[in-house]
C-alpha cells in the first residue's frame, strides 16, 4: 500500500499505510520524522517556519476585506500557530508538494457557521491534536473547518473579533470553498475508510457531508435535539429531550467541559494569557445572553472555571456581552455590506400548507434598506429569495412563496414580498388582523407617489412596534398567513 496522495483522482479512496503516513507527518517540533525524504524535509522546513500568509496560498485578496491581518508568526497564540500549520499542510497537499499524507479527522460545525460552530470546531481540533501528541500518537491530523464561504467570514464580526483577540489569523481559517479544501472534500466523497469527522454544534452531517459520512463519525459534541442520525464513537449531546431544552446554551460550553476534563486541556486553557479560555468564554457569554437568566447552571459553572484562567478579566472589553453584541449588530457595518450580504447572513425558510415562507433578519433600518433596494446594482439580490411561479428557477433553493425581511435596527420594520398571484393582496389584509397581533404592525408607504421601479415597488412595509424583533414571533405569523390563504 502506498500513502494516498490527496487531490489525485487515481489515489482517492486508497487506504493509508500507517507507517508511511507516520513518516510523512509534517508538524511542530519533535514530530518531523527522521526517515523522511529530502524533498519532504524541504516541505516541512517551509511549514515549520510558519511564514506569514501569501496571496499564493490564500487566493484572491478581495476575499479578505473586513478581516484584520495577516498576522506575523510572533503575533500568533498556540491556537493561532496550530491553525496556520493545518492551513499550510492543506496548501502543500493540494499543490502536490508533499507526496504522502496524514490520516485526517475533520472537525466541523454546522452550515449556519455562527460563533459557537466556528470556535467549537477550531478549539476542539486543537485539543484533539495536542491530546494525541501527549499520547505519542502522530499519524492523524485534526483539521478544523468552516462551512461558510471565505468571503462571508467578515459578516461574522463578533467571531472575527473574538479570534483576533485570541491570536488567531482569520486568513488561516479553512473554508469549505477554498481551492485547497478540494482534496479533503474528496476524502468525504470517495468514502475513504481512514477518514473521520467530528461533528460539533450539530449531530447530523449537513452541507457537502450530508449522507456521506455514515460510519465515519468519530465524535459528536452538540447541544441540539438528537436527530439519531449517526452512531459515533463518543457522543455528548447537551440537550434534555424531556424538557425540550439544551442543558448548555452554547456548543462552546460542551467543548470547555472537555478541556477542563484533563491536564492537557487545562494547560491549553491557561496558555497565552488564557487565549483559548477567553475564546470559549466569549461565545458562552453571547449564547447565554450575558450569562444571566438565559444561562443554564452548567454554563455558569463552566464560565467561572474559564474566568480563573484569564488575567485582568474585568479590563477585557471583548468579554463584555454589550461589546460583543455591538460587534455583531453594528448598524454601520451592516449598512456598508451589500444587500446580498444582508439577506444571506441570517436566513431561514419555513414550510406551510405546501407553500414556503423565507425570512432574512438583518440589522438595518428602513432607510438603509430602501437605499439598497433603489440601487439597481444591488436590488437583484431579492430575486434569489422570491419564488416567481411564472419563471421557476430550479436552482434557487432559497426561493419562497413569501419572503420577509426583518429589520432589527430599532425602530423595527418588516418588508414583505410575494410574486404568487393573490398573496400580496391577501397579506395586506391578514397582517392587520388579530392573527398577526403579536407583531403589532402598521403599514408604511415605502414608495411615495407609487413611482418607484423594481423591487421597491413590489414590497409592502410595516412598522413593527414590539419590544424585541425575533423570527420566533414572525415565523409563526407567516406560516399562519399561508395556511389561511390556502384555506380561503
Ligand atoms: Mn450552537
Amino acid at each position: 500500500m502506498k500513502a494516498a496522495l490527496l487531490g489525485r483522482e487515481e489515489d482517492s479512496g486508497a487506504s493509508v499505510d500507517l507507517e508511511q503516513s507516520e513518516q510523512t507527518t509534517c508538524s511542530r517540533s519533535g514530530r518531523i520524522p527522521q526517515a523522511a525524504s529530502l524533498f519532504f524535509l524541504l516541505g516541512c522546513a517551509i511549514l515549520v517556519s510558519l511564514a506569514p500568509p501569501t496571496a499564493v496560498i490564500y487566493g484572491q485578496g478581495a476575499n479578505f476585506v473586513g478581516v484584520p491581518g495577516p498576522l506575523k508568526v510572533d503575533e500568533l497564540s498556540g491556537l493561532g500557530k496550530f491553525l496556520r500549520e493545518q492551513h499550510h499542510r492543506l496548501a502543500q497537499w493540494h499543490s502536490g508538494e508533499v507526496k504522502g499524507r496524514d490520516i485526517v479527522t475533520m472537525v466541523a460545525g454546522n452550515e449556519a457557521s455562527d460563533a459557537d460552530s466556528i470556535i467549537s470546531a477550531l478549539t476542539y481540533a486543537y485539543l484533539k491534536e495536542e491530546e494525541d501528541l501527549a499520547d505519542g500518537i502522530r499519524d492523524r491530523v485534526y483539521v478544523p473547518m468552516v462551512k461558510c464561504n471565505r468571503r462571508h467570514m467578515k459578516l461574522r464580526q463578533e467571531t472575527v473579533a473574538i479570534l483576533s483577540h485570541a491570536g488567531v489569523d482569520l486568513h488561516d481559517m479553512i473554508h469549505a470553498d477554498d481551492e485547497t479544501f478540494v482534496p479533503l472534500k474528496h476524502l468525504v466523497e470517495a468514502e475513504d475508510s481512514t477518514f473521520r469527522v467530528i461533528l460539533v454544534d450539530h449531530n447530523e452531517a449537513d452541507g457537502f457531508m450530508k449522507g456521506l459520512v455514515q460510519g465515519r463519525v468519530a465524535e459528536i459534541l452538540d447541544h441540539h435535539m438528537d436527530q439519531q442520525a449517526h452512531v459515533a464513537g463518543k457522543e455528548t449531546i447537551a440537550f434534555d429531550s424531556k424538557t425540550g431544552k439544551p442543558t448548555m446554551m452554547s456548543a462552546c460550553s460542551v467543548i470547555a467541559e472537555r478541556y477542563l476534563g484533563n491536564a492537557v486541556g487545562r494547560q491549553l486553557l491557561k496558555d497565552d494569557d488564557g487565549a483559548v479560555a477567553a475564546s470559549l468564554l466569549a461565545v458562552i457569554i453571547i449564547d447565554s445572553k450575558g450569562l444571566g437568566s438565559h444561562a443554564t447552571a452548567t454554563d455558569k459553572a463552566i464560565a467561572e472555571k474559564l474566568k480563573a484562567d484569564i488575567s485582568n478579566i474585568e479590563s477585557k472589553e471583548h468579554l463584555q456581552f454589550k461589546w460583543l453584541v455591538q460587534k455583531k449588530e453594528n448598524p454601520e457595518f451592516w449598512k456598508s455590506a451589500t444587500l446580498e450580504e444582508n439577506l444571506l447572513y441570517d436566513y431561514k425558510q419555513f414550510g406551510e400548507a405546501g407553500l414556503t415562507c423565507g425570512i432574512s433578519a438583518t440589522f438595518l433600518d428602513l432607510e438603509a434598506l430602501l437605499e439598497k433596494l433603489n440601487d439597481p446594482s444591488q436590488s437583484g439580490a431579492v430575486n434569489e429569495y422570491v419564488k416567481d411561479p411564472a419563471h421557476v428557477d430550479e436552482d434557487a433553493e432559497s426561493q419562497s412563496t413569501v419572503f420577509m425581511i426583518m429589520l432589527k435596527k430599532s425602530p423595527f420594520h418588516l418588508a414583505v414580498l410575494s410574486r404568487q398571484p393573490g398573496i400580496r393582496e391577501f397579506s395586506v389584509k391578514f397582517l392587520r388582523t388579530p392573527a398577526a397581533k403579536s407583531l403589532n404592525l402598521t403599514p408604511v408607504s415605502g414608495c411615495p407617489n407609487g413611482a418607484c421601479p423594481g423591487p421597491v415597488a413590489e414590497v409592502d412595509y410595516y412598522a413593527q412596534d414590539t419590544a424585541i424583533a425575533t423570527r420566533k414571533a414572525v415565523g409563526p405569523v407567516c406560516q399562519a398567513m399561508l395556511a389561511a390563504f390556502v384555506k380561503k
